[in-house]
């Protein structure tokens, strides 16, 4: 493990407002982070679900056109509860989640705490995303902020892709990984001519445990020529593994931090546990792993990584460089936002 150099609670769901008065805020988790002038901004996952409660009766929110919030009341009798985020219809096994999220502004300052929240900056639109938009991941490109979303929605678990000059009118450029597919970090710079971004596939037949690809681009809208780029190798990635932090360039190539999820037990409702791990990708040839961190550079140990709504998360998502240190903003226990400070040096270090 990577020293913690910074060890910071940032965001609690205490601290922000619902949407709308009849709807409560249970995690503020998965940040988007950028240094835009002197400033460091977060784009936050917001996650929210009603506030009332019907003996019998699950509440399963979703918006609707006009950008409201709507709630389908189901009988707990219809449902089977897959884990504390989902349930899944008995009839024909159709998943909707207990919450829905959409992304707020946060200023920061130089970084190290939150200066205030801003309102609702990106609430779901269409149909695709009617359960829901999450993990926000940007990068800038020439003069504009681009982000990729998760778009939830009847239709599955896909990514879709937005930019802005300013946080306050937002083009979306659509789907760009249809479901199921999550995780997306774009490189902020054309490398060989293409555009290029991480992803991470996922399908119902598991012929392998889930994995991160790449895929490029002339446009950042049309992706193809996909690859594979790794997996999972040991215990604490061999459930799940996705990219984290969007490609950072350095001397010796580019750093990604990603996830990894220890498989979870057949336990019902067992989630397992996530930690982060770094890549270093050739900076010409994106889609060659240099070196990879064996362990995970950082693993739950504060209280709020360890208990939360989803115990034992860390889920790098933002970073920024400040001189020699790294800030990397994540979510903790899928219930807040952490901030960690790391060395550039160790980290790079600890790639063999
Ligand atoms: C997983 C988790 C949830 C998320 C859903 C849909 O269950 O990442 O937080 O809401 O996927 O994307």
């Amino acid at each position: 493990m990577v020293r913690r150099l910074l060890e910071r609670l940032l965001l609690r769901p205490g601290d922000v407002p619902p949407s709308q008065a009849d709807f409560e805020v249970i995690g503020v988790i998965n940040p988007a982070a950028m240094t835009i002038g002197n400033e460091v901004k977060l784009l936050v996952r917001v996650v929210e679900r009603p506030r009332e409660k019907r003996p019998g009766f699950i509440p399963l929110p979703r918006w609707v056109p006009g950008g409201k919030l709507a709630v389908d009341w189901l009988a707990e009798q219809e449902l089977d509860i897959i884990d504390c985020r989902a349930v899944r219809r008995k009839s024909d096994g159709v998943v909707r989640l207990t919450f829905t999220s959409h992304l707020r502004l946060v200023h920061c300052g130089a970084g190290r705490s939150v200066l205030s929240i801003g309102r609702e900056t990106f609430v779901p639109e269409s149909e695709l995303e009617e359960y829901g938009v999450e993990d926000p991941r940007l990068t800038q490109i020439g003069d504009r902020f681009y982000f990729t979303y998760v778009a939830v929605s009847r239709h599955g678990v896909a990514t879709a892709l937005a930019s802005t000059a300013d946080f306050q009118r937002f083009v979306r450029h659509g789907i760009i990984h249809c479901p199921e597919n999550k995780d997306v970090v774009l490189f902020p710079e054309r490398i060989g001519g293409e555009f290029h971004c991480l992803h991470r596939p996922v399908g119902s037949m598991s012929f392998t445990r889930p994995e991160i690809w790449l895929a490029r681009s002339p446009d950042l809208v049309h992706w193809g020529r996909h690859e594979r780029l790794m997996g999972g190798q040991t215990d604490w990635e061999t459930g799940k593994i996705g990219s984290g932090t969007p490609p950072l360039k350095t001397a010796d190539g580019w750093l990604v931090l990603y996830h990894g999820n220890h498989r979870p037990s057949l336990r019902p409702g067992d989630v397992g546990s996530y930690a982060a791990g770094a890549i270093l990708l050739d900076l010409d040839h994106p889609n060659q792993v240099l070196r990879r961190t064996k362990e995970p550079i950082l693993q739950p140990s504060a209280d709020y990584e360890i208990q939360g709504f989803v115990p034992h998360v860390v889920f790098p998502t933002g970073i920024v460089e400040q001189g020699d240190m790294l800030l990397v903003y994540y979510g903790a226990a899928d219930t807040c936002i952490g901030l960690i400070g790391l060395d550039r040096q160790e980290v790079l270090s600890a790639l063999k």
